[in-house]
């Protein structure tokens, strides 16, 4: 594979349900073998020399979704560092999570806050979830923090830039220096961004994969990133 690497890849893992209801499983089938892509992701990312995989595991929109499925699916979080601590630790990984964290159920918030912890000296790949994340939420939240910065007289309207801005989004506490994304990959056919990383997904690059994400591998992420190192970026210039 030749070529640069892109720094910061976003995925949104679509197709867990619609997996499992094609093979007459309940979708938390899906969900649960979602997890094991996330897993293969991952690993593959880092070994590639990532140096952030975001991944959208739940969006500010998801709470619409019946309660037995939301139940489920705020377990998962606890399930996967149950399974997948001791590998994250091995491959040097370290997690965060983007997102607004009042909502989330608190013994799902703290299995994610001691995965932060344990993981916090790792210096190899941010493995970043999107967890309660929505994208206009997300700018709204950065606008009101800003205007309360200018009300109490401590920053000027005029001094206000696309910085500013960056410095306020939910993405700065977690992945900074690398908030742009550069590759944005969804999985199961559908092509659109579904309010995810609005900001910061300015400038990437898109590689759609028609297959679904427990059917998501690392060899369909280096087939992505071959994809990429294909593309010449121009962010506006000639
Ligand atoms: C979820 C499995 C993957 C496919 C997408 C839908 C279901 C991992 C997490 C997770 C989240 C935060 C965290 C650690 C792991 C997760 C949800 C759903 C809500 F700190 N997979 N996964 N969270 N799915």
């Amino acid at each position: 594979m030749e070529g640069p690497i892109p720094k910061h890849v976003a995925v949104i893992m679509d197709g867990n349900g619609r997996w499992a209801q094609k093979r007459n499983l309940p979708r938390t089938e899906g969900h649960k073998e979602g997890m094991e892509a996330v897993r293969r992701v991952a690993v593959r990312a880092s070994e590639r020399g990532v140096k952030v995989l975001t991944l959208f595991a739940f969006s500010t929109e998801n709470w619409k979704r019946p309660l037995d499925e939301i139940r489920f699916l705020m377990k998962l979080p606890i399930d996967f560092f149950d399974v997948f601590m001791p590998e994250l630790l091995k491959n040097n990984i370290r997690v965060t999570v983007t997102g607004f964290k009042g909502k989330i159920p608190g013994p799902t918030r703290k299995a994610v806050e001691k995965a932060v912890e344990q993981t916090k000296d790792n210096d190899g790949m941010i493995l970043n979830f999107a967890l309660n994340y929505g994208g206009r939420a997300e700018i709204v939240n950065a606008t009101k923090e800003i205007a309360q910065l200018v009300k109490s007289g401590r920053l000027n309207v005029s001094d206000i830039d696309e910085a500013t801005f960056e410095d306020h989004l939910l993405t700065a506490s977690s992945v900074t220096p690398y908030q742009e994304v550069d590759l944005m990959i969804r999985s199961s056919g559908e092509q659109r961004l579904s309010n995810f990383l609005l900001w910061q997904n300015a400038y990437s690059e898109f590689y759609f994969s028609n297959l679904a994400w427990p059917e998501f591998n690392g060899d369909v992420f280096d087939e992505a990133l071959s994809s990429f190192q294909q593309r010449s970026r121009r962010f506006g210039g000639l």
